[in-house]
């Protein structure tokens, strides 16, 4: 008998209580342990009903992710799950915290289902590349209807108590956990309940037609973009409907078979642990104390600025927004509204939670009302001067533990620190745009930032719903730091012949949320032109500098927001459509550089953009500016639309081989210029025989 699960009665309900902490995950001690308290509930003749319950925070969060990719050990989860379906007496999961994966699988092979309101469920396996592959894909069409489990599961969205009720996933919402599912258990008893077997239920699966599919299947392919989870989920339930229960099973049990084995499944489960692997600091020990964020101020009502308010107000937590000008006041809160009402006109938030949110936004026009804030954020313009201005006089206005950070994309956070009297609580906050909406936060450390700060603010980004990664200091930190490299080959290859709409062709066929001029004309051309302007001085003057970029900018185009760039944005749209004149000023400006243009491969452009990211990561890496390399794989994923079904730059680095990649890179350093210098990290591992995942767990 394990003691991760454990039986004791109640009256006359056996109670089954599982007990792995964190997640009670189904590892296999679990599953053994489920299969022996079901045995002694149903030996129990004082039991005549049974109650499943998880111990501590939730339900069962899933099958043990850390199995994956080893052979899996008996019990079988379905074996488990179908026990308990063919139980002799009632069975009750009764539901708190999440029932994901696997665990809402085993609540499905329960007879009846009971949930606290706070509860969620869901199968979110398509996220680890996955499907539901105990019997998911079955069962919650069978309760929820077609439509609903096909959302549910292709999505992998979590679905709160009071809808899971509706759906008929769950039969009640019990006030307290156990003595609830014990009394809708007697109820059972006492009504005389049948024992109902998710299996039998195929009144909805009959009642869908499946003449609907083909359409439906498009729409799945069209929004998985690559990715091969959401369609192998898709037709898993569609065989619900045009098999027997059995044969689905099987069918699942196929696809299943087949994704797990898959790269895009190795690559989401890295990203999986990766997330929760940056929030680790070494040197900052988990059990450091943190200063109270109860309200926060952010400086500037501009696009970043108000984004972050955003966040803020998102999490229940007070904020000023301070600007110059009543006018620019207005218009940013004018802005933040408006964003929410779009949100509100999709059915994704209520009038009255957008009322709560705007009323937890103060707009103000004077340093002084920010004295009490415990964070205060800095989003004004990229300019170190205006940015020291700042600083200067935050320090005299913010209160003793105020936390003083900086959105700085680029800039040096220790220069920008030393124009306070307290470097230590200087940290720098880099959030993507739109900051309401992407979810990486970079958080910069800066040579004098403490510990308290540093756990305060990764605790805060999780508070705020981001993704913190901790990185160093230096120019562009990690993520626009590869990002410079990356965006120099792209603009190389114009020259040698590519041109804009191949290269992000290529770039978001491979499954990148956009290409680098796409992004670039999203961006704001002159961010890029700004920085390269402070650049120039210091830039390498043995390499040439391509300037078809500088060309655009001194046109005016700045991209999307003065509706053209790289590309034309005709009458407002936001879709990129070829300029002629562009394509026209790339084939005159390799003329004026000397450079024959030449055909360049989809497969060159590829290696160019990618290998660009690895090098410069590896760079991060051998400096120290970056942790990890997962940790660089959960920046570009999370803040630079990265398909995290490629694991991100490094672990497709591990993925093709490092010492592949070293050789391209070689190559390219022989071949084109001594950009590609290799880092000298990627020479070491691939010396040693090494990889990427490797130096992690070496470290
Ligand atoms: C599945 O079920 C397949 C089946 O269909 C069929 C198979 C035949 N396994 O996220 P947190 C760890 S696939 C192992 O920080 P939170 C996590 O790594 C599974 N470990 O907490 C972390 O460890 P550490 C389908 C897991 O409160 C710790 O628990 N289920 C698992 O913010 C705390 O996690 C899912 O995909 C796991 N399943 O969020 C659910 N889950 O402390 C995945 C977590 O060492 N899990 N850990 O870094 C989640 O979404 C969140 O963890 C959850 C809690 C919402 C549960």
């Amino acid at each position: 008998m394990t003691t991760s699960v454990r039986y004791e009665r109640q009256g006359q309900v056996g109670v089954i209580t599982v007990d792995n902490p964190p997640v009670n995950a189904l590892s296999q001690h679990v599953r053994q342990g489920l299969l022996d308290c079901l045995a002694q509930g149903l030996a129990d003749d004082e039991a005549r009903a049974l109650v499943m319950v998880g111990a501590g925070r939730t339900f069962i969060a899933g099958a043990d992710i850390r199995e994956f990719g080893k052979p899996l050990a008996d019990p079988d989860l379905n074996g488990v799950i179908e026990a308990y379906e063919n139980a002799t007496k009632p069975v009750v999961a009764a539901i708190h915290g999440t029932a994901l994966g696997g665990g809402l699988e085993v609540a499905l092979g329960c007879h009846y289902r009971v949930a606290v309101a706070a509860a969620k469920v869901g199968l979110p396996e398509v996220k680890l590349g996955i499907l539901p592959g105990a019997g998911g894909t079955q069962r919650l069409p069978r309760v929820a209807g077609v439509e609903a489990a096909i959302d549910m599961i292709t999505t992998g969205k979590f679905v709160p108590a009071g809808k899971a009720l509706k759906l008929g996933i769950v039969d009640a919402i019990v006030d307290e956990l156990v003595p609830g599912a014990v009394a809708f258990a007697e109820k059972l008893l006492a009504e005389n309940a049948p024992l109902r077997r998710v299996r039998d239920m195929d009144e909805k699966v009959k009642a869908f037609d499946p003449a609907r599919f083909e359409a439906m299947r498009k729409a799945v392919v069209k929004a998985a973009r690559g990715q091969m989870s959401p369609v192998g989920c898709f037709d898993s339930v569609t065989a619900s409907v045009t098999l027997p229960f059995e044969d689905g099973l099987k069918r699942e049990r196929e696809i299943f078979t087949g994704l797990i084995e898959s790269d895009q499944s190795k690559a989401l489960r890295h990203i999986f642990f990766a997330e929760r692997e940056a929030l680790k600091i070494p040197d900052v020990p988990s059990d450091t104390p943190t200063l109270p964020i109860r309200t926060a101020a952010i400086i500037g009502a501009g696009t970043m600025g108000g984004g972050i308010a955003m966040c803020f107000a998102n999490a229940g937590i007070p904020v000023k927004l301070l600007e110059m000008t009543r006018e620019a006041l207005d218009r940013g809160l004018g802005i933040i509204g408006g964003n929410y009402a779009n949100t509100v006109a999709k059915g994704r938030l209520t009038q009255e939670a957008m009322d709560k949110r705007m009323g937890l936004i103060e707009g103000v026009l004077d340093y002084d009302a920010l004295s009490e804030a415990d964070i205060i954020i800095e989003a004004v313009f990229e300019e170190m001067d205006i940015k020291k201005k700042v600083f200067a006089a935050l320090d005299s206005v913010a209160k003793a533990g105020a936390i003083l950070a900086s959105n700085t994309s680029t800039l040096d956070v220790d220069e920008i620190a030393a124009s306070t009297s307290r470097p230590e609580f200087v940290i720098g906050t880099h959030f993507f745009s739109p900051a309401n909406v992407m979810p990486l936060l970079e958080l910069v450390r800066g040579a004098k930032t403490s510990n308290q700060v540093i756990a305060t603010s990764m605790k805060l980004a999780r508070t705020i719903a981001k993704v913190p990664v901790l990185v160093g200091n230096c120019d562009g930190f990690v993520g626009n730091r590869m990002l410079e490299p990356y965006g120099q080959q792209a603009e190389l290859m114009l020259l040698e012949g590519a041109m804009p709409a191949q290269v992000d062709g290529v770039m978001q066929r491979w499954g990148l949320a956009m290409g680098p001029f796409t992004m670039g004309d999203m961006a704001g051309l002159d961010v890029g032109w700004r920085i390269r302007k402070r650049r120039a001085a210091t830039r390498r003057n043995d390499l040439f500098w391509p300037t078809v970029a500088d060309q655009i900018c001194e046109m005016g185009r700045f991209g999307q927001k003065t509706k053209a760039g790289y590309y034309l944005y005709e009458g407002g749209s936001r879709v990129p459509v070829t300029d002629p004149k562009i394509e026209q000023l790339i084939v005159e400006a390799s003329k004026a550089a000397g450079i024959e243009r030449r055909e360049i491969s989809d497969e060159e452009i590829l290696k160019r953009c990618l290998y660009a990211l690895i090098n410069e990561g590896a760079k991060c890496l051998e400096e120290g500016m970056a942790i990890r390399a997962s940790d660089v794989d959960v920046i570009y994923c999370f803040g630079y639309g990265f398909p995290a079904w490629r694991g991100g730059p490094m672990f497709q680095a591990d993925l093709i081989g490092l010492d592949k990649v070293l050789a391209d890179i070689k190559r390219f350093h022989a071949a084109l210029d001594d950009r590609w210098k290799p880092a000298k990290l990627i020479e070491t591992l691939v010396a040693e025989g090494r990889s990427f995942a490797d130096y992690d767990r070496g470290r």
